[in-house]
């Protein structure tokens, strides 16, 4: 009997393990990412991407990591009705199921402030994303020329 009870609670604990394998930070899925040169170490760089959350539950990111930088931060860009622009931590930044967050230009961007060394445009670094599930996504960021405007350019 109790063996039997045994095997029923391994399999249950299996199939939990198998239905989670697309939930939460392990659906979330990082496109067109990409990241602008800098002249050299003193100004913050930046960097772009698209983050879709593919699964059915919303996913939290609450945090950067990167060697390249260290304080990297979200940040929201935003224009006020004078045409003045200004930008400040994004804070933890929610995602829907099945939504997109763009992180772009004149919007929300990875700031990566106290860069470590210059951004050289044809280079990479890699970036972490957290998430408050406790799932981490790499994302492996080109850097592109410094008039970059997109991940094409
Ligand atoms: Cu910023």
């Amino acid at each position: 009997m109790k063996q039997m009870l045994f095997s029923v609670v391994a399999g249950l604990t299996l199939s939990l393990a198998t239905s989670a394998a697309h939930a939460g930070s392990d659906a979330v899925v990082v496109e067109d990412a990409w990241a602008r040169a800098s002249i050299g170490t003193s100004r913050p760089g930046a960097a772009y991407m698209e983050i879709r959350n593919t699964g059915d539950e919303t996913v939290t990111v609450t945090g950067l990591v990167t060697d390249l930088a260290k304080m990297p931060e979200i940040h929201r860009t935003s224009t006020d009705d004078r045409g003045v622009s200004s930008m400040a931590p994004a804070g933890e930044v929610e995602i829907a199921p099945e939504a997109t967050v763009a992180l772009e230009p004149g919007g929300l961007h990875a700031m990566l402030m106290q860069l470590q060394r210059p951004m050289k445009e044809g280079e990479s670094f890699s970036l972490t994303l957290l998430f408050s599930d406790g799932g981490e996504v790499r994302v492996e960021i080109p850097i592109r020329s410094i008039s970059a405007r997109g991940p094409e350019d």
